[in-house]
C-alpha cells in the first residue's frame, strides 16, 4: 500500500466520522428552511391558503395527540407493575367491545366529522360564488402543457392577452382561474395563495384565489406529468389593480419593437414561428413547414419575463441565445426541437431580437 492511498484512507475515515454529526446538525436547519420561502404553505398570503393552513395545523395537532395517547397506552402495558386482575370471559369480552366501538368507530367518526367541519369553509373559499357586491371576479385562464404554463387574459372588445410562465394578477381581490390542460393531467398550485386543483384535458375547472397584498409567489405543477414535471414552475406576480390594468393595456397595444432585426425575424419566421406566436409578427414571414402539432409559449413579451423554460434559468441578457443552444441539456426531453442546424450567429441574432420584445 502506497503512502498516498494510506493518507487517502485516513482522510476518508475522518470525513466519514465527521459526516454524521454534520448531517445531524444540518438536518433540522434543512427541515426548517422548508417552512419558509416563496412556496411555503406555512406562510399563507391569501384567504384560501390561510384556511388550508389552519386545517393543516388542526390535523397535525389532532394526529399528534392521538399518536401520543396510543403510544402511552402501549408503553403502559409493558411497564405496569401489578398483574392484570382476573376477569371472567364475559368481562374480557365487554372490555374488548368497548375498545372496538370507542377506538375503532367513535374516534374515527368524531375525527372525520371535525375535520369536515374544519375543512368545509376551505373548500368553499375556492368556489367561484357570486361576489357580495354583485360584480364578477377577474378571470384568468391557465392551461398546462408539457412542461410549461400558458396564461390567457380574455377580453371581448379589448382583445385577448396571452403570455406564458409568468402569471400577473391583481392583488387584494378575488381572481377566478379557469384551468385546463392541453395534454396530460397537471395541477395548479400556488402554495402561498391556495390550491391545488387538477388540470384535466378537455375539462374546465374554476378555482378562486386571492392575494392579500402585492408580492411574488412561486407555483409548481403538483401532478406528475412526465420527465420534466419538476421543471414546470410558474412565477406569480400579484400587483396593485392600477398596475395590473396598465400592464394589460401595454400588452394590448401592438409592440413597436417589430422594426429592424430583419435577419433575426426572417430566421424566426422560418424556424420558430410555426410553434411560437409573437403579437403583430408579419404573416408573410411565417413558413408553415415546421411540425406544429406541438405549440410553444407565446413570446410576445419574452424580453420582460423573469425566467426561461418555465423556471429552469433566469432570463438575463444573453440568456435566450443560451437557451436556444442548450435547452435540451438544461431541460432534457422538453418539447422544443434542438436547433443544432442553425449557426451560432443566427441563434444569437434571434436571441437579441427576442430580448427587445417587452410590453
Ligand atoms: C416544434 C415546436 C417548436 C419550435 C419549432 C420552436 N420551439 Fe421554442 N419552444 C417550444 C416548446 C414546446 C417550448 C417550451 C419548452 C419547455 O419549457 O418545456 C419552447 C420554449 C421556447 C422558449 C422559452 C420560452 C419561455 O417562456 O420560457 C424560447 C425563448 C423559444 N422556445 C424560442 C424558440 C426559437 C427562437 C425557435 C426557433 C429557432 C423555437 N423556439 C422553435 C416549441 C418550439
Ligand atoms: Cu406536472
Amino acid at each position: 500500500m502506497g503512502l498516498s492511498t494510506g493518507i487517502q484512507r485516513a482522510c476518508c475515515r475522518w470525513v466519514n466520522r465527521l459526516r454524521r454529526p454534520a448531517m445531524l446538525a444540518t438536518a433540522p436547519a434543512l427541515l426548517l428552511a422548508g417552512c419558509g420561502g416563496e412556496m411555503s404553505i406555512l406562510d399563507p398570503s391569501g384567504p384560501a391558503a390561510r384556511s388550508q393552513y389552519w386545517v393543516w395545523w388542526a390535523m397535525l395537532i389532532v394526529s399528534l395527540v392521538v399518536s401520543v395517547a396510543l403510544f402511552s397506552l402501549w408503553l403502559y402495558t409493558f411497564w405496569r407493575k401489578a398483574p392484570p386482575p382476573e376477569r371472567t370471559a364475559q368481562q374480557e369480552h365487554r372490555i374488548m367491545l368497548r375498545w372496538v366501538l370507542g377506538g375503532g368507530l367513535a374516534l374515527p367518526i368524531i375525527s372525520i366529522v371535525l375535520l369536515l367541519v374544519f375543512a368545509a369553509p376551505t373548500g368553499r373559499s375556492m368556489i367561484p360564488l357570486p361576489l357580495p357586491d354583485g360584480g364578477s371576479a377577474e378571470v384568468i385562464e391557465v392551461i398546462g402543457h408539457q412542461w410549461w404554463w400558458e396564461i390567457r387574459y380574455p377580453g371581448d372588445e379589448e382583445g385577448e392577452v396571452v403570455t406564458a410562465n409568468r402569471l400577473v394578477m391583481p392583488a387584494g381581490e378575488p381572481v377566478d382561474f379557469r384551468i385546463t390542460s392541453a395534454d396530460v393531467i397537471h395541477a395548479f398550485w400556488i402554495p402561498r395563495l391556495g390550491g391545488k386543483r387538477d388540470m384535466v384535458p378537455g375539462r374546465h375547472t374554476t378555482i378562486r384565489l386571492e392575494a392579500d397584498a402585492p408580492g411574488v409567489f412561486g407555483a409548481q405543477c403538483a401532478e406528475f406529468c412526465g420527465a420534466q414535471h419538476t421543471n414546470m414552475l410558474l412565477h406569480v406576480e400579484a400587483v396593485e389593480r392600477e398596475e395590473y390594468d396598465a400592464w394589460l393595456a401595454a400588452r394590448r397595444t401592438a409592440p413597436a419593437q417589430l422594426a429592424g432585426h430583419d435577419d433575426a425575424r426572417e430566421a424566426f419566421g422560418e424556424h420558430c414561428a410555426a410553434c411560437h406566436r409573437v403579437d403583430g409578427f408579419p404573416a408573410e414571414l411565417i413558413h408553415d413547414d415546421v411540425a406544429h402539432d406541438i405549440l410553444g409559449p407565446d413570446l410576445s413579451d419574452i424580453g420582460s419575463r423573469p425566467t426561461l423554460g418555465s423556471g429552469v434559468m433566469a432570463r438575463e441578457e444573453g440568456a435566450i441565445a443560451y437557451w436556444l443552444q442548450f435547452h435540451q441539456t438544461l431541460k432534457p426531453g422538453n418539447r422544443m426541437p434542438p436547433h443544432n442546424h442553425l449557426d451560432n450567429e443566427t441563434l444569437q441574432d434571434i436571441g437579441a431580437w427576442l430580448e427587445t420584445l417587452q410590453p
